[in-house]
């Protein structure tokens, strides 16, 4: 047989077998710059298959999605809190740990006061975001503390602040601020919260999950409150892209309280794929490919190996020093209780 031929017979075959031909696609929806695009390639390459990812900046936006109908996705990622809802509600399936055996052989015990269900009967815990004040070191007057949400008061920053749009994280840093629990279910509390957000809105240009990634390091925007991950990433840099990284950026954890939010992967219920989505959960919890995802995100997921893996110099922008983790608060489910968050959220967005 010619060597043609032969060549030929083989691509017939590995089409045949599925793989080899991109037959395969698995799709996924998840935040934005939360995946590493070398990682996506490696699984399609190791899977045959093609990965298509969609983007989502809140929780809220990705349920309503899901809600009205929203269906193909094989893996989901929302934030842990919000599992629960979905898994009452059909949206995600009961997963079968047979086909993901990395994930309990490398699951890193010391993120277990981080995560909310250690149970992982709908949910495999992804990677953690620590929500804090990214800001434009230029622009803050000389000596002032960002590790509070006070600052977000101050009248210097009128017009030049961003929130996350974001019901846990705004209600929540309102709570924290004032001193109260993040996950509060007291509607005086809550109440509290509001007026407390009602005092920065002033100051307020927008309430926007994304922009402040880039209007805090083009000067549009002086503070945003934003997530751990998307600011390293900002600070750190990325040569691939173009992007210098920026010493004149901070980021602060406020020292009333900071959100601890763990996104989790889940499997839809309406999965077209269900084993290529496993088989994702599966490589995502190999030790390689955890670290090579966790040094792009900027990060942590809690694999053992990955952890273990990081370069010195990476591990000490993704791993928070136990000192700091302590102020933290795990945003948990508030059951009930979201029906005050959400008049909560009313209330601030209605009030000019
Ligand atoms: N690029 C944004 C990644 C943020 C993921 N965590 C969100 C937690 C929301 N409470």
């Amino acid at each position: 047989m010619n060597a043609t031929r032969t060549a030929c017979m083989a691509a017939v075959a590995a089409l045949l077998a599925g793989c080899g031909g991109n037959s395969r696609t698995l799709h996924i929806y998840t935040w934005s710059d939360y995946i590493a695009p070398e990682v996506v390639a490696a699984f399609e390459k190791a899977h045959g298959c093609k990965v298509v990812v969609d983007t989502f900046d809140s929780n809220e936006t990705m349920y309503a999605k899901l809600k009205a109908g929203g269906s193909g996705y094989d893996i989901i990622t929302p934030s842990s809190y919000i599992v629960s809802t979905m898994a009452k509600e059909g949206l995600v399936a009961k997963l079968d740990h047979s086909k993901m055996p990395n994930v309990k052989a490398n699951f890193d015990s010391s993120f277990a006061n981080q995560i909310i269900d250690p149970s992982f009967t709908y949910n495999v815990p992804y990677a953690v975001t620590y929500t804090g004040l990214m800001y434009a070191k230029d622009k803050m007057p000389k000596g002032l503390d960002m590790a509070t949400w006070k600052v977000l008061e101050n009248p210097a920053f009128r017009g030049k602040i961003t929130l996350l749009d974001d019901i846990r994280e705004v209600v929540g840093a309102g709570l924290m601020s004032l001193g109260y629990s993040l996950n509060s279910r007291n509607p005086a509390e809550i109440d509290a919260a509001v007026a407390e957000v009602l005092k920065w809105k002033r100051n307020i240009r927008k309430f926007d999950a994304e922009s402040y990634k880039n209007e805090v390091p083009s000067g549009a925007t002086w503070i945003g409150q934003g997530y751990s991950t998307d600011t390293t990433q900002v600070i750190v840099g990325d040569e691939e892209e173009g992007n210098a990284p920026r010493s004149d950026i901070g980021f602060a954890l406020p020292k009333e309280g900071f959100a601890i939010a763990f996104d989790e992967m889940v499997v839809s219920a309406s999965a077209p794929d269900p084993d290529l989505a496993y088989a994702f959960i599966n490589f995502m919890y190999d030790g390689k490919n955890a670290k090579d995802n966790m040094e792009y995100i900027m990060g942590p997921m809690p694999v053992k190996p990955g952890i273990s893996a990081l370069d010195e110099e990476y591990r000490k922008l993704i791993v928070l020093p136990p000192e700091t983790l302590a102020r933290g608060q795990v945003l948990m489910p508030v059951d009930d209780a979201m029906d005050l968050y959400n008049k909560a959220w009313d209330r601030i967005k209605a009030t000019k």
